[in-house]
């Protein structure tokens, strides 16, 4: 069974329906690959200043690098694609809301191992959650192409109806190819690992992932991206990021308070910031990806 490819027009109803019957899906040329180089700038200091991981899984050819809303403009582009909020919502909508989980670059050096076949969501303490009841959505941008050779994620497209705590062999899984600007979409139930990079050059990505708001966050949104650049980020973002309620009264600030009131409190009527702010974001971005397009 190999893993399903979408146009950059498609619906984000027919991608969610992919990811719901195989747990995997790719969107092809999403952003231009001048968007990616523009991403790849902004973070190099980032990059090149990362420490390899210290153990088989982490990688230990491999460098992880966060806190991409802080440090990268592009990446909150990313993080805010309008398509991937839709299939974000189609995948883990049936909860009072979504978060982001964590933002990371992986690069994965020439001859770097395959990390481990796993699921996600083992990270939340290998809590056994229902099958069909998603709760995180990874999108893995290409940063670099993706090929079986230079180490393309290795899925198994339908394990997101296995059963928990299997193991697998890289025989067992396929490579998500695809060009850069391309996205890797995956449920946190779906059994997969970094592949092992044969190739000369590093391949990267840039992983955006997204959780159910009442979950704790993989990596702590708070503490990565200082609050000096906090209070200047767009509302709709600031949400996501979790200055947002978790569910009824989850994630509360001190006497009740929404903490987007704490990080914005610049916003006398939040709600209806709240769309102006969303419709200023996209007519940046656009402008943005333009700029970008033309400068390739
Ligand atoms: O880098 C990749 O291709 C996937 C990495 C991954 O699955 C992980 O770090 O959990
Ligand atoms: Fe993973």
């Amino acid at each position: 069974m190999s893993i399903r490819h979408f146009e950059s027009h498609a619906s984000a109803d027919d991608i969610a329906a992919a990811l719901s019957d195989d747990g995997v899906a790719i969107v092809d040329s999403l952003a231009p690959p001048s968007v990616m180089d523009k991403a790849a700038e902004e973070l190099q200091p980032n990059i090149a200043a990362t420490a390899v991981g210290r153990d088989d899984f982490a990688g230990r050819l491999t460098r992880r690098t966060g806190g991409l809303i802080g440090r990268s403009q592009t990446c909150r582009d990313l993080v805010m694609h309008p398509l991937v909020l839709a299939v974000a919502k189609g995948t883990l909508g049936h909860a009072a809301g979504f978060q982001v989980h964590l933002t990371q670059v992986i690069a994965i050096e020439p001859g770097a191992a395959a990390q481990p076949i796993h699921r996600d969501q083992w990270v939340f303490d290998f809590f056994k959650f229902p099958k069909g009841f998603e709760v995180q959505l990874n999108t893995l941008w290409a940063m670099t192409e993706f090929t079986a050779h230079n180490g393309a994620t290795r899925v198994i497209p339908k394990s997101h109806q296995f059963d928990d705590r299997l193991k697998f062999q890289e025989k067992d899984t396929e490579p998500a190819e695809m060009s850069k600007g391309s996205v890797l979409f995956y449920t946190g139930s779906v059994y997969h690992g970094g592949g092992a990079n044969r190739s000369d050059a590093t391949r990267c990505g840039i992983n955006l992932t997204y959780s159910l708001s009442w979950l704790r966050q993989e990596e702590n949104q708070y503490l990565s991206v200082p609050f000096a650049i906090a209070e200047t980020l767009p509302v709709e973002l600031l949400r996501l990021m979790g200055y947002s309620y978790g569910g009824y009264a989850l994630g509360y600030v001190d006497d009740v308070r929404d903490p987007i009131k704490v990080v914005r409190p610049d916003l006398v009527k939040v709600r209806a910031g709240d769309s102006e702010d969303a419709q200023t974001r996209l007519r940046d971005q656009a402008k943005r990806w333009k700029g970008e397009d033309k400068g390739a």
